[in-house]
């Protein structure tokens, strides 16, 4: 479980497996082993940042002509970056079990590694992945639980824990450089990849958003789909007010791993609200808003489902989905007082 407000000091420059090695010696209990996981983690990512790096050469792009859990099309890259991560990290033997937003249930070790391990991940392999074809910068999502089910294998309960719970969570962002961002409840530090050595090296350590953000992002295009309280919302973050910072900039990618790195950096509020008509969410609390959540409360900003914290919500499915307002702390003042309404 992770604690809120512990800091580490940072030097600039070290690669991100040392950085982890160096984090875990200041706790004698710790075996070594959540350290490993993360160490795997990020070579995984360098294979997935190999492959999306050629993507405009190599044959990897377009469809699959399959379709997920989600219902959407599946893009080859996806279903790479999900068979790397899975099979890089199932041999590891930190692991009991995973969960991948592009399968639909939690994925067994394999029997040739019994010995199991004493956490789960759950991931996004390829977040923002209409965006392949077009060059804008997608992200791998995950998030660490420990295991507390009773069995030799990991179990479906593993999963369904709060998000307070998260050991670590963490991304990687393949964009105009490859970045991997994570927090194991002391801070959130960004490792940028330097291609020419392999390495991710520290280069944002203590990440901290701001408390008010003057950008916001939201797709307006949904806007027939907002209820009223969403849309007096946006009206304020558009109005013009000199006085408090407003109008907001709008930004929006499309990709959330990449409005939320921006955000984060600069200072905003991302939403994505609920259908007015179904009451539901798109995105989905165990690979995106929950990881997400954990990294955003650690740099000083907050995340929301609506009147609930984000790491407050007890899942009750994998694939369950939630509206999210997550940023600067006094934007998502704002949001749950408009949503209150
Ligand atoms: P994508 O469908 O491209 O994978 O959760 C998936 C996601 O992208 C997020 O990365 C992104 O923020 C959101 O969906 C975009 O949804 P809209 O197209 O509805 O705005």
């Amino acid at each position: 479980m992770y604690r809120r407000g512990c800091k580490m000091p940072e030097r600039l420059g070290i690669t991100v497996s040392k950085h982890i090695l160096e984090t875990q010696r200041k706790f004698p209990e710790a075996t070594g082993d959540f350290s490993g996981l993360l160490s795997e983690l990020a070579v995984a990512g360098k294979v997935v940042h190999r492959a999306v790096s050629k993507a405009g050469l190599v044959d990897v792009l377009g469809k699959t002509g399959e379709v997920n859990i989600q219902g959407e099309e599946v893009q080859k890259l996806d279903d790479f970056a999900n068979t790397i991560i899975v099979q890089k990290m199932d041999h590891t033997g930190y692991l009991c079990a995973m969960a991948s937003e592009e399968v639909d249930d939690i994925i067994e070790i394999a029997d040739k590694h019994p010995q199991g391990g004493r956490y789960t991940l759950a991931f996004d392999p390829l977040d923002g992945s209409s965006n392949i074809d077009v060059n804008v910068s997608i992200g791998t999502i995950f998030s660490v639980h420990r295991k507390i089910s009773k069995g030799p294998k990991g179990a479906l309960e593993d999963f369904l824990q709060k998000g307070t719970e998260q050991v670590a969570a963490g991304y990687i962002i393949y964009g105009s450089s490859t970045m991997l961002v994570y927090t194991a409840g002391h801070g959130v530090h960004g490792f940028t990849f330097d291609p020419s050595i392999g390495e991710f090296l520290l280069s944002h350590p203590n990440i901290k958003t701001p408390d008010k953000g003057s950008i916001y992002s939201i797709n307006e295009g949904h806007s027939y789909k907002w209820d009223e309280r969403v849309r007096k919302m946006v009206d304020h973050f558009k109005e013009h007010d000199k006085d408090n910072g407003r109008p907001y900039s709008g930004r929006y990618i499309g990709s959330l791993v990449a409005d939320f790195h921006r955000n984060l950096m600069k200072g905003g509020i991302f939403m994505y609200p609920s259908d007015a008509k179904t009451g539901e969410g798109k995105l989905r609390l165990l690979y995106e808003a929950a990881p997400l959540a954990m990294i955003c409360e650690q740099a000083g900003g907050s995340a929301i489902a609506e009147s609930e914290n984000i790491l407050d919500i007890e899942p009750t499915d994998l694939h369950q989905r939630v509206p999210l307002y997550i940023g600067c702390k006094e934007d998502v003042e704002t949001c749950k007082r408009f949503l209150g309404e």
